[in-house]
């Protein structure tokens, strides 16, 4: 998905997208008919959801289920503070939710059925109404339990970009692209492909004393992955001019893996993350983005050539993640040249402004229970599995500090729903004014984050990544 514009903001609805705009549907209770009312107001953005295909390469096509027949589906643009009207008409046989991620939105609407938001229901349709806030890169995706069933919720192309546009964001870049990473045919193995071999300097304040001789269980793998709805060298190449600054937004729908791209002969400066500008915009060689995340980068196109942008590991490169960026009147093979080496760290991107005192404490341990071969994983948060009964309550206007304790030997982004924290704290390293809403807490690592309570509502915690939320890693906080 590539948008071209002269650096200003260009707010678009419906049907510039190639949407249709459909009559609103009554709005009783679910499973209702689906005839349109004619004094509903019309949607803005409609959404089917519906098996596909994807023909990620010429005879690579595989089967899922999508929004509006598109991988990933289109792109909702909106401006910050505009009331949106989206109808979701599901053509599956499963309900369905559609989560909109990173959106101060209520419960009701956040797609998500522990919150209490009632499902699209099978062959049904259901109207989602919010006000588009905050601003930045957001996007929507399926918040299905998939449980042992790889073709459902994050497992299928139902993902795409939810662009909220700012009044106030000077916009100053040539070109703006989408690009989202992805796995597909998902299949459960004893291998964990993501996980990078950790560095001696690592900290791991969480490290037990003793380590845990059990073996673990099944994590999910992929033997096929794409940016957007191609593999590598199969979709036409992001084509730039030399001097150009190109605006990359970054996400990763996948259900599984956290990734690392680089462009070779290239840095990118990274401006914003999980949609909200940093404090201090850095350039980098690699980005790391899990499940969830978003990364917006500028990207200046000085050095003309065919290039890859793509997955630092050779196996995920290779079988697809990556896509060519290729310089006007250039011609020949696209170059990968490996970048130097380097570790992501969130808080280079930070300040060092103080932080309020916070008004109460939560500490949360991760735990892995191991699955041993040919089990899955179990997930504990202080010791239990999902649910936890009235065990997180946040009152409304407090100041939290969140504290993550990852006790387990793998990385995990942990996403909160309808708000958003600042990072305080990675390691051992402070930082502060970072706003995010996942963060990738590292193997034995440690994560502290503050948060003021100011969306009252059910509020849905837990690993972005599928498996290891179906399988326990979720927290739901409730307002006193
Ligand atoms: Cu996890």
């Amino acid at each position: 998905m590539i948008a071209t514009g002269a650096g200003k903001l260009r707010p678009v609805l419906g049907e510039s997208q190639g949407l249709q705009r459909v009559p609103g549907p009554p709005q009783h209770a679910m499973g209702a008919p689906l005839e349109p009312r004619a004094s509903g107001r019309a949607a803005d953005f409609t959404l089917q959801i519906a098996p596909m295909l994807v023909e990620l390469a010429p005879q690579v096509v595989i089967s899922t289920i999508g929004y509006s027949n598109k991988v990933p589906g289109p792109l909702l643009r909106m401006r910050e503070g505009q009331h949106v009207t989206v109808d979701v008409v599901n053509e599956t046989d499963v309900p369905e939710y559609v989560h909109w991620h990173g959106l101060f939105v209520p419960s009701e609407v956040d797609g998500v059925e522990e919150e209490g938001t009632p499902p699209v229901p099978p062959h049904g349709r259901r109207r989602y109404q919010f006000v588009a806030r905050p601003a930045g890169s957001r996007w929507y995706h399926s918040h299905t339990a998939a449980m042992m069933d790889l073709h459902r919720g994050t497992y299928t192309g139902q993902f795409g970009f939810l662009m909220i546009d700012s009044a106030a964001d000077p916009g100053r870049y040539d070109q703006e692209v989408f690009l989202a990473l992805r796995e597909w045919e998902y299949f459960l193995s004893t291998v964990d492909q993501d996980e990078m071999p950790p560095d001696p300097k690592d900290l791991m304040p969480e490290k037990p004393t003793k380590p845990d001789l059990r073996q673990d269980g099944l994590e999910v793998n992929a033997p096929l992955y794409s940016i957007n709805d191609k593999i590598l060298g199969a979709g036409d190449p992001l084509r730039v001019q030399p001097g150009q600054r190109v605006l990359m937004r970054l996400l990763n729908a996948s259900a599984a893996q956290i990734h690392r791209l680089a462009l070779s002969g290239h840095k990118f400066q990274v401006i914003a993350l999980d949609g909200n500008p940093v404090p201090t915009p850095q350039p980098v060689d690699v980005i790391e983005i899990a499940p969830g995340e978003r990364v917006d980068a500028i990207v200046e196109m000085n050095n003309p050539g065919i290039w890859i942008l793509g997955e630092i590991r050779d196996g995920a490169r290779q079988a697809g993640m990556g896509i060519v960026v290729e310089y006007g009147n250039r011609q020949g093979p696209a170059q990968w040249t490996p970048p130097p080496r380097s570790r992501w760290d969130y808080t280079i991107f930070g300040s060092a402004a103080p932080h309020p005192a916070p008004d109460q404490t939560i500490d949360m341990v991760f735990e892995k229970i191991p699955g041993g071969p040919g089990g899955i994983n179990h997930w504990l948060v202080n010791g239990k599995e999902y649910p936890h009964d009235g065990e997180f309550v946040f009152r409304q206007g407090l100041r939290y500090r969140l504290v993550f304790h990852n006790r387990s030997n793998d990385s995990h982004p942990l996403h909160i729903h309808r708000h958003m924290f600042e990072l305080v704290e990675l390691n051992g390293k402070p930082t502060a004014s970072i706003m995010k809403d996942t963060v990738i807490v590292p193997a034995f690592g440690r994560a502290t984050v503050d948060l003021v309570a100011d969306h009252p509502g059910l509020t849905l915690f837990h690993c972005h990544m599928q498996l290891h939320m179906d399988f326990g890693f979720m927290a739901l906080f409730r307002y006193a």
